[in-house]
């Protein structure tokens, strides 16, 4: 029998970048609405096939005022991968992921792997390539990938990059 690992990541970032429209992208629709909607968090799943074999990809997305949930360190908990978004037309949200996100994730789970997005792609990008790569070399990311949820350029691909680098490491 083949083996199926169930995988659970979670998606960060400041509001509005984008992190719900890439999540439900990728799982193309398939939305259950868990009853932890009502405390800020909807949990999707999909399966893929990855190098390794068949895994349950379990998807974190937390909503609303995401840094002020005092809750969301629970979420942490059992983690093995992590999408951290930013969104290229606004260069705060780049910055929030050096001041604020990476040093909260790490206080949880030191060890992640994680990729950075850069989504939006479709819009006018605020930031240059250097800039990109010296921030992924700066924080220790696995990779960025630029991303837009809505014309769905790159979105399977970096599911299936952390996916794998998960699966890997197992
Ligand atoms: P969040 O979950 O990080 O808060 P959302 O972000 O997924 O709710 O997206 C916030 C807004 O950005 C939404 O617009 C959404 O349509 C838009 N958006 C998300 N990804 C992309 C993208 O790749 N390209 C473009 N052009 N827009 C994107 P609204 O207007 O509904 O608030
Ligand atoms: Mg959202």
């Amino acid at each position: 029998m083949v083996e199926e690992y169930k995988l659970k990541i979670i998606i960060l970032g400041d509001p509005a970048v984008g992190k719900t429209s890439l999540v439900r992208r990728y799982v193309s629709g398939r939305f259950t609405n868990d009853y932890r909607a009502t405390i800020g968090t909807n949990i999707y799943t999909k399966k893929l096939k990855a190098k390794f074999g068949m895994a349950s990809l379990g998807i974190w997305d937390i909503a609303g005022q995401e840094r002020w949930i005092s809750m969301r360190h629970k979420y942490y908990l059992g983690c093995q991968g992590a999408f951290i978004v930013a969104d290229v037309t606004r260069l705060s949200t780049f910055t929030q992921i050096e001041e604020f996100w990476i040093p909260d994730l790490k206080k949880y789970l030191p060890k992640i792997p994680f990729i950075l997005l850069a989504n939006k792609k479709d819009l006018e990008v605020k930031i240059n390539e250097k800039e990109i790569q010296d921030l992924t070399k700066r924080v220790d990311a696995i990779q960025t990938i630029k991303t837009s949820a809505k014309s769905g350029e790159n979105v399977n691909l970096a599911f299936k990059t952390l996916a794998e680098i998960i699966l890997y490491k197992i």
